[in-house]
């Protein structure tokens, strides 16, 4: 049960820092690290209130602020499915991180228990990781506090990358329950078994390609990509060459510094570190290995090329498309982005794979929810992140086709590879550098090969600073401004004298800032409506 003079005494070591205004935003709590201690002390009693709301399932929680500076840190709960926290509960963390005292903590929390008829004599366990930010030790040890205050279980799995946390959650409350091992070891076994087999089943028989160099931002990803490939060589060694750059951990001020998924992105540029030629092939992790995105360069001019998270769902939708089709199955398959996706990204998916595209608001959750819509749901946004959701009746469908001819079964066999390859939980650096990989090696096709798909419109994202980003309100899919009143038909006259001409303006979810994305059909064009949209907002 819950004791809450327990709680009341553990809350005490860790007083709300008066001054700062917290909010669950679409990536957690994130903030420079020294603000965290007793918001990470109050998601740990949180965690347990859900998993008593929730039959005693188990929750995770993990502590990362993903691309973000070393500085900073970060934390966000997981469902027991491995989804990202019910919005609802989104507001309960906003409230509880914000209880002045010891005593409205208290309050808080009985009005939770009260509003969703928590039983507090449940049994609560809750998993928890961190990534490998210097400040991580101290959080996990406050977030433990919360945890013992409540009286829940709990299973500390050490350094994780965030979708192995999102996983181990997903398959401690629907798989079989581990009996023995620690659970710090398992998150890691259980993660590498399942994602190397199938690679290997996902990849067949067919010849691999050139070594491929990862940047891993200095992150977690560095440490567990290694142990990941070491477990496909074990299986068979001559299937995937995987160079890992930028895999220091150890020294200080490394992590996401001019490196990392993020930085390739927003820059367009080569991360340093990685002296890359002409023929290379290479991709860059975010901080947390949630993200991935790859690149190489030209053989003609040797300029950078950038295969985003739209190119990734080009290529995996494409993929899946011809395998459904060559199959014989009757399952539809969708694309979900955001508005960030490049405008030849979805001409190409509904003009060329003639698949049907939606559109949402950023952030995972928005476009995780929308892809279960389909029978096999592609959803990445532009920066890297995204996965395929295959529902259980297209699962269905798969694993009891008929097969017919030869070609259908290998088709029907290859797909199963792939519904196994892909983490579905969430976005996955690893599995998703796996995933892409697969495809590659299938079609057996160069980094050139799968980016002559389509061609990017030149685009440009730019950060406004204003007073109060509070003021812009948009609908949409946030393509389109409501508020302030009038500024949407001014950024549309504006659009209307460029060709290709696309822009919006929104609100970030993570920084004090607007941002104004702009795309035309060249550079100068595109930068140009970028100014002066980014003018209309200043
Ligand atoms: C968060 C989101 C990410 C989104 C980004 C946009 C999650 C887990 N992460 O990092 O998906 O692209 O925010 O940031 O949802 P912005 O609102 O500052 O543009
Ligand atoms: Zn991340």
């Amino acid at each position: 049960t819950i004791d809450y003079d327990k709680i009341k005494k553990a809350s005490a070591k860790y007083p709300k820092l008066k001054e700062i205004n917290y909010t669950y935003g679409t990536a957690g709590f994130r903030m420079k690290a020294e603000y965290l201690e007793s918001v990470i002390f109050r998601v740990g009693i949180l965690g347990g209130l859900r998993s008593k709301k929730l039959n005693s399932k188990v929750i995770g929680i993990m502590i990362t602020a993903s691309h973000n500076p070393e500085a900073d840190n970060g934390v966000k709960l997981v469902d027991p499915s491995g989804e990202m926290l019910e919005q609802q509960w989104e507001g309960y963390a906003t409230q509880l991180a914000n209880a002045q005292s010891d005593d409205d903590l208290i309050a808080v929390i009985k009005s939770i228990v009260s509003e969703n008829g928590i039983d507090e004599s449940k049994e609560a366990s809750i998993v928890y990781a961190r990534d490998t930010r210097p400040s991580g030790p101290k959080l996990v040890a406050a977030l433990e506090e919360g945890i013992k205050a409540i009286n829940v279980v709990g299973g500390n799995l050490g350094v994780k990358t965030t979708p192995q946390l999102h996983y181990f959650t997903y398959y401690l409350n629907y798989c079989e329950k581990p009996t023995e091992g620690s659970y710090e070891e398992l998150a890691d076994k259980l993660y590498y078994q399942k994602f190397a087999e199938a690679f290997h089943k996902a990849v067949g028989d067919n010849p691999c390609l050139s070594p491929i160099t990862i940047d891993a931002a200095n992150g977690v990803g560095a440490p567990k990509l290694k142990e990941l490939a070491e477990w496909i060589d074990k299986i068979n060694n001559n299937v995937f060459e995987v160079e890992i750059i930028n895999d220091d951990i150890k020294s200080q001020g490394k992590l996401n510094f001019n490196c990392g998924a993020d930085y390739v992105k927003s820059g367009q540029k080569i991360p340093t570190g990685a002296p890359l030629s002409v023929g290379d092939r290479a991709a860059s992790l975010d901080g947390d290995a949630d993200r991935i995105v790859f690149y190489y360069l030209n053989d003609y001019d040797g300029t950078f090329r950038l295969l985003d998270g739209d190119k990734i769902a080009a290529l995996a939708a494409g993929f899946i498309i011809e395998l459904v089709k060559t199959a014989g199955l009757d399952i539809n398959v969708g694309v979900v982005q955001t508005a960030y996706a490049n405008g030849s990204s979805r001409a190409y998916l509904e003009k060329e794979l003639k698949v049907p595209v939606a559109c949402v608001s950023t952030g995972v959750k928005h476009l995780h929810h929308k892809a279960q819509e389909y029978d096999v749901g592609v959803y990445f946004e532009a920066n890297g992140h995204g996965t395929v959701l295959f529902s259980p009746n297209a699962l269905n469908k798969i694993n009891s086709a008929e097969k017919r001819t030869a070609e259908q079964e290998k088709a029907i066999k290859k797909l199963q590879a792939l519904t196994e390859l892909i983490n579905q939980t969430v976005g996955d650096a690893l599995s998703d550098l796996l995933f892409v990989e697969a495809i590659l090696i299938n079609r057996q096709w160069t980094f050139h090969q799968w980016d002559s798909a389509y061609t990017d419109l030149p685009n440009r994202l730019v950060k406004v600073v204003v007073e109060n980003r509070q003021i812009f309100k948009t609908t949409n899919a946030e393509q389109t401004l409501v508020e302030p009143k009038g500024l949407q038909e001014k950024i549309d006259k504006l659009v209307a004298q460029y060709k290709d001409g696309r822009s919006f303006v929104r609100p970030s979810g993570t920084e004090d800032v607007v941002r104004v994305y702009a795309e035309a059909s060249t550079r100068k064009d595109c930068d140009e409506l970028a100014f002066k949209v980014a003018g209309l907002v200043y």
